[in-house]
């Protein structure tokens, strides 16, 4: 169901991603296309469709005439525009799994001994970026707004300006972006901020993250006027204004509630239930992926089962890890420690008829997860850096009995906004994520359902479709604000004032308060 109405008009809108919206596998020798899963597709896909807009990616795959064939039939099929890009080995080597995974990802979430910083990533980082934007080039028209997404795609726009497209550029950054000491260390920092000023909106998931941006834009750049207000930051660049501002993305809340509460699910959480024979269940679902924090998870685990033995017997952690970036050796490494600890901790702690954890290295159906996530009174989400964690918003709308508890690591982006109704524990403190766990456990009713009330209606509210609207208003916004400066130059109002009157509107609006980059 399309719940967003793009009201304001009927522009088009350009979608593009490292990966299109679409998952091609090979089933019995032949290929198959099938709409991709998750919140951020479903809010946009209709977006795109009902402004006969494009999606531009990568199919995931070599582009053969097969796979061409199978984009175009979809496309007649779901009255859809989506555009590949080929990529071939070589690039994918470099640009995916070395610059995107090798550096900016470990980089962006403050994880430096993991970083790989390669000239030739670099350089087929470069080209790629700009091979996107020859294929937006071929598929933009007048008065399209143009959308990017993630650290993939940073040089994007400024190819694109090389190009002479002088349509409104938006970014979105799924990640963390990191302080100023950490990026300092990239090679080529100047360049991916330069990049990112190249856009006229640039989102990001949290206050921290655009303070992060902003900061580090200024240290680069001491000629940047920056100036913060309540919802955004202005920074001058030139005759240029670019709008920073935060956007937490978040879910389809009444996908996860309502399908929590079909027959199918509650069978697959008695199922489990009935496996585990635990008094509580306690989950973890990530991609297997090192900024995820489960080795630390599992020590965190294992203290606790030591030093509160009333839990031997009475929880169980079922931890999902779907395989993610396995070409990589880092990749490979986390996959063989987890194992490692799984049989370490389960070697110790076992009984006959328990087992402390259930350790399941797979992808899942959407029915299983929900059934999951219907199955485990606990969610135990501890990256030690996190965009946001959709994962701990998924947990809150498909508990739709309150009868839940989520433990969340302060380091994911959705600790801005979960905080109230969460245990909040540092991964890396052992002790302090011990005690959440046991806390969690003996957690009583009443207090489990305040929590949860609280993690649910903030959920519900700020869902995936408001986030959508929240963001395209406000390039929109932007855009409105840009065009009257150029038609009435003398009139622009100074940025000081306008910094004034927005404070004045978000005080005014309930909003307060207010923070200086600079
Ligand atoms: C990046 C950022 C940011 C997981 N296993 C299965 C499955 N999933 C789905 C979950 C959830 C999604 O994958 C994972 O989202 P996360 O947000 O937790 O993490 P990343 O993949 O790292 O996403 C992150 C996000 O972008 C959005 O901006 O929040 O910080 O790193 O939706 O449900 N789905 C199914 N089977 C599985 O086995 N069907």
């Amino acid at each position: 169901m399309n719940k967003i109405t793009w009201r304001r008009s009927k522009r088009r809108l350009l979608v593009v991603s490292n990966r299109l919206p679409v998952s091609i596998k090979s089933s019995e020798g032949r290929r198959e296309i099938r709409p991709g899963a998750g919140g951020l597709v479903t809010a946009l896909a209709p977006i795109v469709r009902n402004t006969r807009g494009v999606w531009i990616g990568w199919p995931g795959c070599e582009l053969t005439p097969e796979v061409l064939e199978l984009i175009r039939n979809y496309n007649i099929e779901k009255s859809f525009d989506l555009q590949a890009v080929n990529l071939t080995e070589e690039e994918v080597q470099n640009y995916y799994l070395g610059f995107s995974n090798e550096a900016l990802w470990p980089l962006f979430h403050d994880l430096l001994g993991q970083c790989m910083f390669e000239g030739v990533h670099w350089e087929v980082y470069k080209n790629v970026n700009r091979k996107f934007a020859e294929k937006i080039v071929e598929a933009v028209q007048p008065g399209d707004l143009i959308w990017i997404h993630d650290y993939h795609l940073i040089l994007v726009a400024h190819y694109l300006r090389q190009m002479n497209v002088d349509h409104p550029l938006a970014f979105f950054l799924h990640t963390p972006f990191p302080g100023y000491d950490l990026l300092r260390r990239l090679p080529w920092k100047d360049r991916i901020l330069g990049g990112l000023l190249d856009f006229d909106l640039v989102g990001f998931q949290t206050l921290r993250d655009r303070r992060n941006f902003c900061r580090s834009a200024k240290e680069l750049m001491p000629e940047l006027y920056i100036k913060a207000f309540y919802r955004h930051s202005i920074v001058r660049h030139g005759r240029r204004e670019i709008k920073v501002g935060n956007f937490p993305i978040s879910i389809d809340f009444s996908e996860f509630n309502d399908g929590a509460q079909i027959e199918e699910v509650e069978r697959e959480a008695s199922f489990l239930r009935n496996k585990c024979q635990s008094r509580s269940l306690m989950l973890g679902v990530d991609r297997l992926d090192y900024t995820k924090g489960i080795p630390e998870r599992f020590l965190a685990y294992e203290r606790a089962l030591e030093k509160y033995p009333e839990l031997r017997g009475n929880i169980c952690l079922l931890q999902l890890a779907v395989p993610s970036r396995s070409h990589l050796s880092a990749y490979q490494d986390i996959r063989e420690t987890l194992e490692w600890m799984v049989g370490r901790i389960n070697g110790r702690f076992s009984e006959f008829g328990w087992q402390p954890i259930q350790y399941i290295y797979r992808s899942v159906s959407r029915t299983e997860l929900l059934g999951f996530y219907r199955a485990c009174d606990i969610g135990l989400l501890t990256p030690l850096r996190d965009g946001m964690n959709l994962v701990a918003k998924e947990f809150c709308a498909s508990t739709v009995d309150n009868n839940g508890v989520l433990i969340l690591s302060e380091f994911a982006g959705a600790s801005e906004q979960l905080a109230k109704g969460a245990i909040m524990v540092n991964p890396y403190n052992r002790e302090e994520t011990a005690d959440a766990i046991y806390r969690a456990y003996k957690m009583e009713l009443e207090e489990r359902e305040r929590m949860m009330t609280v993690l649910r209606s903030e959920v519900k509210r700020n869902d995936i479709f408001r986030w959508v609207e929240w963001f395209l208003s406000s390039f929109r916004e932007h855009e409105r604000e840009e065009a009257a400066s150029e038609i009435h130059p003398n009139n622009s109002k100074p940025v000081n004032d306008r910094v004034e009157s927005s404070i004045m509107e978000s005080i005014k609006s309930g909003g307060g308060g207010s923070y200086t980059d600079d």
